[in-house]
């Protein structure tokens, strides 16, 4: 297949600061099959531009005349279309726990570093976003950004803890899918890519066999996450 594909991108006020971990996702997917991608700049309100993929979030790929959303569907779009690039999965039982990592980082690990980042979030955002941000994040979380702020210590602890099994495999294999990285290690980075670009935090100590694959996961694809831009720290 050789069709252009396109990525809309969640970006702040500055077009190249992208901070979505599960567009960070796709763009290692796309990466690992060898894949170009033009990347479009999206704020939260340009709901309109997505439009035709039904939908409100992204990532959101343009395949041809082909939409696709949802991070997990997009790679199994890639892996089901490229087949004659590198596998993001290996083989069926590969998919099929690269599912289950990818749940685990929905359901357990955004919800632990969203409690560290989401207060730096407002500062690097367009304004036309900063309000429908603060409005949709308070409602979720029950509670004010100043609030979350002031527990920052408490979610580095809770993450820390929802870290250890990802830290025990870490110290005996270098990638979760094993020696080299494929769509369990994407669908997991992108989280540590979200607080990288966006957030004043540091999730993980230097000792961490986690900070050791992060720094692996920086490094591969020609350093593409290595080479984001990040905001200003402080
Ligand atoms: N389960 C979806 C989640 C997509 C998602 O939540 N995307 C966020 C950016 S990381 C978004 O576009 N949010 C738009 C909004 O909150 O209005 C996936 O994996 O693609």
């Amino acid at each position: 297949m050789s069709t252009a594909l396109r990525l809309f991108d969640l970006a702040g006020a500055d077009d190249d600061i992208r901070f979505s971990p599960n567009c960070w996702r796709t763009r290692l997917a796309i990466a690992h099959k060898g894949l170009t991608v033009e990347t479009i700049a999206w704020r939260f309100t340009e709901k309109d531009a997505i439009a035709s993929s039904g939908q409100g979030k992204v990532p959101v790929l343009v395949a041809g005349d082909t939409w696709l959303h949802e991070s997990w569907d997009i790679a199994e779009y890639l892996e089901d279309n490229y087949t004659d690039r590198p596998s993001l999965f290996g083989c069926p039982q590969g998919r099929a726990m690269a599912r289950f990592v990818n749940q685990w980082a929905n359901e357990v690990l955004h919800p632990a570093v969203a409690r560290v980042v989401v207060p730096d979030i407002p500062a690097a955002l367009h304004e036309k976003d900063r309000a429908y941000f603060r409005t949709t994040r308070e409602a979720a979380f029950g509670r004010s950004f100043e609030a979350i702020a002031a527990e920052r210590d408490q979610a580095l602890a809770a993450l820390s803890r929802a870290l250890s099994p990802l830290r025990s495999t870490l110290a005996t294999q270098p990638f979760i899918a094993g020696a080299a990285p494929a769509y369990a290690d994407h669908a997991v980075f992108g989280a540590f890519q979200w607080a990288r670009v966006i957030s004043h935090a540091t999730l993980t100590m230097a000792d961490d066999p986690v900070s050791a694959w992060i720094d692996r996961m920086l490094d591969a694809y020609d350093g593409l996450a290595r080479s984001a831009k990040r905001i200003g720290k402080l």
